[in-house]
């Protein structure tokens, strides 16, 4: 029996980092479909937000959260800094990737070009250039953080690495993702690092054509 089980599919960037988060911790972790939306889903959720995870009769919600968790509550590597300074990059890279990277990159660039444009509904193109354009700035600022050390937060891989890697995996499989790397030798050398790991195709969604599978 499995030491805990994530809600959610296995396509949304957060419930890959959910995996990642429990599978680095060696913590086996069930998926398990859950109806968007539906009242089951709101008894574990109460934003209808995936993932959730449950662990005996408690329910954890929000990524972080779920990490953070399964770090204090898990023997296992630790996925936190120690170190003030270190879990404060950590905590300053959760926070800008929920606010700012996430919705203006997933929300308005990967889901439109992955899957709105591919199932051939409308596209606003004005939109997603304005997103990337933005997001220019957001993978500069990524890279001025990996230029001096390897990882997010410092020496170590943390949870803030854990939660980037499925989003920078979904942008690079974008049009305006197609220039990600060449301009930025730390975050390729990170994600050529963090996207080595076996958590991350162990916990990488099924191939496309598989059921429930779909971008981000
Ligand atoms: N802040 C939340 C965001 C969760 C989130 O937006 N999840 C998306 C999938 S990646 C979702 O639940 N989408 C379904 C929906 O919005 O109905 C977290 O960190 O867990």
């Amino acid at each position: 029996m499995a030491d805990v089980t994530l809600y959610g599919p296995d396509y949304s960037s957060y419930v890959w980092s959910a995996r990642m988060i429990c599978a680095e911790k060696g913590v086996s972790a069930a998926l398990a479909p859950i109806d968007l939306g539906s009242p089951a889903h709101a008894a574990l959720h109460p934003f209808r937000k995936v993932p959730v995870l449950v662990h005996g009769a408690a329910a954890v919600w929000e990524t972080e959260a779920i990490g953070r968790y399964v770090d204090r509550a898990f023997d296992g590597p630790a996925l936190q800094p120690g170190e003030p300074l270190a879990l404060a990059r950590m905590d300053g890279w959760l926070s800008a990737i929920v606010d700012y990277l996430y919705p203006t990159l997933v929300k308005r660039v990967v889901i439109p070009r992955l899957v709105v444009e591919p199932d051939g509904r409308p596209i606003d193109a004005a939109d997603i250039a304005a997103a990337a354009a933005t997001g220019t700035g957001y993978w500069d600022a990524v890279e001025a953080a990996l230029a001096d050390r390897p990882y997010l937060a410092g020496s170590a891989l943390s949870l803030a690495d854990l939660v980037l890697a499925p989003i920078v995996a979904y942008v690079a499989r974008t049009p305006e993702g197609e220039s990600l790397f060449a301009p930025r030798p730390a975050l390729a050398r990170w994600f050529g690092a963090v996207s080595a790991r076996e958590s991350f195709a162990a916990c990488a969604p099924r191939p496309p054509g598989s059921a429930e599978t779909t971008a981000a």
